[in-house]
């Protein structure tokens, strides 16, 4: 298993994690960017937002069921802003498809 996000979902390398169910594992993110920075990933391996499929979209709505749970947990009550970064132009980094949840202050406006 070479993908990084995989072995953390295995505990092979070690994570905050915040939440985890049968489908979805979040942590918090190493580098983080906002006062809550957690890194939502759904188990099942996709290299990114552009390898969702009719047959695997499952996986990526299991994450956003998690979603709002994981920021209620985090007490992310004024809202919050999800992120995904895919390829090249998007400075995608870690080829797992995962969710920049951001929040506990207001966020800039500017997207990009
Ligand atoms: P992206 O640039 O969208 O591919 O985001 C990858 C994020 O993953 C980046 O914000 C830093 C985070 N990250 C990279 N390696 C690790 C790690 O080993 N542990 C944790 N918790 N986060 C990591």
């Amino acid at each position: 298993m070479e993908c990084l996000f995989c072995k953390i979902i295995a505990g092979e390398i070690p994570s905050a994690k915040v939440y985890e169910d049968e489908k979805v594992y979040a942590f918090r993110d190493i580098h983080p960017q906002a006062p809550v920075h957690v890194l939502v990933v759904p188990k099942q391996h996709l290299a990114s937002a552009d390898a969702v499929t009719p047959e695997n979209s499952g996986t990526a709505s299991a994450v956003f069921e998690a979603i709002p749970r994981i920021a209620k947990a985090e007490g992310l009550k004024n809202g919050y802003r999800i992120i995904t970064n895919c390829g090249e132009d998007g400075c995608q980094s870690v080829q797992h498809i995962h969710f920049h949840l951001l929040g506990g202050r207001k966020l800039p406006e500017s997207m990009g």
